[in-house]
């Protein structure tokens, strides 16, 4: 195990003895060895429980150790398992409603006797919740809301989670000797920021057993549809899967077909049929008639002949079109400039250089300095701007002014010291107030590197004043751009509201970038703003708003989202090679 699945482990014993109710120092206490274990390097780690020192760190004790050191030998904590035994599931899972934390659930269950989130939602509706001490009528409103998007959400996946279940069962596809082609369809396909089902489009001409795999392979709870043509199941993780079989002729219009959009599609097929062509999952044809017209009134016309297309891109030319990519299928506009040419030429994942507003163990990252330099440098970024939270985030241990200083200087020494490749630019993620000034003085900001400002605060300000606050915000000297534009969390709460046209022309007049927080939760700008605002000359910045060194990778998913708003290499700020980059930022 490494430092972040033992710090989660620990994260996960302070909240399961929270609800049990426990002595508050012992929670502390696992919850503060979690953020110690966080904020040592994985080497530190490894050295003090093969030294047995690791009590010789300020906070943790003797019990402690001996956890850490079990979990990093075993993989396992007998005391974690026991726990997690000894607690009705349904608790555990009332903490997803937002909101409710573990007194609250504690509460919940000792008082109104509520261990699941079905009788929550219930008690709520007759009003019991309200009564209890620390609850009311507004907290009580909050939590039936939290539970009504959690079921209207539920029906969807983020995009990632999609990718992460689909990734497998198309190579585990792609392995069986019948299939000839096979491929993502969909809104996965699509790059949608959320995903409904998956589907799975396959060329064969012997179906069956493939079918028989799919059904059977493992994850699959529940089989809805098994056929030669179709099969679909329900997955342990919830999310439903389509397969499709067809035969390899059709393998290009149904791959077409299924990858839609709906609007998409509609648009196309009367384009088809506009040159008198037809266009379906089953093929393009010609629509000329070979059989005469003694079809009986009513029945379907007939088919001409096929035409024989061997790519997508054959296909779009078949109706005089350049190839359009699948994140553009949305019948916005698309086709227009595929008949016209001036479809833009998309950024792709290799024009990435580095990444701008990440986090380290400074505020509430998950690894160091370090760490996250030498993970950049593994991708094979040029720099790494780090940007931790302010001081008026003190949830997120959000660096005092004296604090940021230290850690610029270490980022300089840093860079001096020659360590990496790859160059760290100090930055910071400045809390906008909620009257728009900053978290910083001007001086602090213009020791930076950069200065990305967000919102993190009164999000229930309302439209009209949230848009002054943040048109305030990036209109003062040294800003760079502006964070998470909306807040958003996708499946979990909407993002407060903003008139994003206005902010966008302020943005434009001061040469501010708005990022695109390419975090799988946030995807904020949304992608149906860029083109528009890419018009007017906005420039973005994939940032993956790293908390750990994993997350570093998130940059891709946010090409992904980029390329869904149409924006080329040249309006992505952090596709510049290092060199130019300084340059700008000076
Ligand atoms: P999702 O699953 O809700 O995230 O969105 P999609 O786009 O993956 O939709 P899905 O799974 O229902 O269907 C896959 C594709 O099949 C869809 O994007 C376009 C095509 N398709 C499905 N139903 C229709 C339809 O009624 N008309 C047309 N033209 N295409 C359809
Ligand atoms: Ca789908
Ligand atoms: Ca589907
Ligand atoms: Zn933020």
């Amino acid at each position: 195990m490494n430092k972040i699945e033992i710090a989660a482990i620990l994260t996960d014993i302070g909240t399961l003895l929270e609800l049990k109710g426990e002595n508050p120092f012992k929670i502390r206490a696992y919850q503060a060895g979690a953020r110690l274990v966080e904020a040592m390097s994985e080497e530190e780690l490894d050295r003090r429980i093969a030294a047995g020192t690791l009590e010789e760190v300020k906070g943790i004790g003797d019990a402690l150790a001996q956890k850490i050191t079990e979990l990093k030998a075993t993989g396992r904590l007998g005391f974690h398992d026991q726990l997690k035994a000894s607690i009705p599931p349904g608790l555990v899972e009332m903490l997803r409603i937002p909101g409710v934390g573990p007194k609250k659930v504690k509460a919940l269950h000792e008082r109104l006797g509520i261990d699941s989130i079905a009788a929550l939602q219930q008690a709520c509706a007759q009003g019991r919740v309200a009564g209890l001490e620390g609850f009311g009528e507004k907290t009580q409103e909050k939590i039936l809301e939290g539970i009504r998007n959690r079921e209207q959400y539920g029906r969807r996946h983020l995009w990632t989670e999609a990718w992460e279940t689909a990734e497998p069962i198309l190579a585990g596809l792609r392995r069986l000797p019948q299939v000839r082609q096979a491929e993502h369809a969909g809104s996965l396909r699509r790059r949608l920021e959320t995903v409904g089902d998956l589907d799975f489009l396959v060329a064969t001409d012997d179906p069956k057993p493939v079918a028989d795999w799919f059904v059977a392979q493992p994850g699959v709870r529940e089989v809805t549809a098994h056929g030669e043509t179709k099969a679909s199941v329900r997955l342990e993780t919830g999310i439903q899967a389509d397969l499709r079989l067809v035969p390899p002729a059709q393998f290009v219009s149904a791959l077409h077909h299924f990858t839609g959009s709906k609007d998409h599609n509609v648009q196309l097929r009367q384009r088809a049929l506009a040159r008198g062509l037809s266009l379906s999952e089953w093929g393009l044809f010609s629509a000329e008639h070979k059989h005469g017209p003694s079809a009986e009134p009513g029945a379907p016309r007939p088919p001409g002949p096929l035409v024989a297309v061997k790519s997508e891109a054959a296909l779009f030319q078949k109706l005089g079109l350049a190839y359009i990519p699948p994140e553009l299928r949305e019948g916005l506009g698309e086709i227009e400039a595929a008949e016209q040419g001036t479809l833009p030429e998309l950024v792709e994942e290799a024009d990435i250089r580095g990444v701008f507003h990440n986090h380290t163990t400074a505020s509430d990252g998950h690894n160091t300095l370090e760490e996250m330099t030498a993970a950049a440098q593994a991708l094979g970024l040029e720099y790494l701007g780090i940007a931790d939270h302010s001081k008026s985030s003190v949830q997120a241990r959000g660096l005092t002014e004296a604090r940021l200083r230290e850690q610029i200087a270490a980022i300089r020494a840093l860079n001096a010291s020659g360590r990496f490749q790859c160059h760290v630019f100090a930055g910071t993620e400045c809390d906008i107030l909620p009257d728009g000034s900053l978290d910083y003085p001007e001086d602090l900001r213009a020791e930076l590197d950069y200065v990305v400002v967000s919102v993190h605060s009164a999000f229930r300000q309302g439209r009209e004043d949230m848009t002054r606050r943040i048109i305030r915000a990036i209109e003062q000297p040294h800003v760079t751009m502006l964070g998470h534009l909306t807040g958003r969390l996708l499946l979990e709460r909407e993002g407060y509201e903003v008139d994003a046209d206005r902010i966008v022309d302020a943005a434009v007049a001061r040469g501010v970038v708005i990022e695109l927080n390419a975090s799988p939760w946030r995807l904020d700008m949304d992608w149906r703003l860029w083109r528009k605002a890419a018009a007017k000359g906005l420039l973005t910045s994939i940032n993956p708003d790293a908390h750990r060194t994993e997350q570093l990778a998130y940059y891709r998913l946010g090409v992904g989202v980029a390329r869904k708003g149409w924006l080329t290499k040249a309006a992505v700020l952090n596709t510049k090679p290092l060199a130019q980059m300084k340059q700008w930022l000076a």
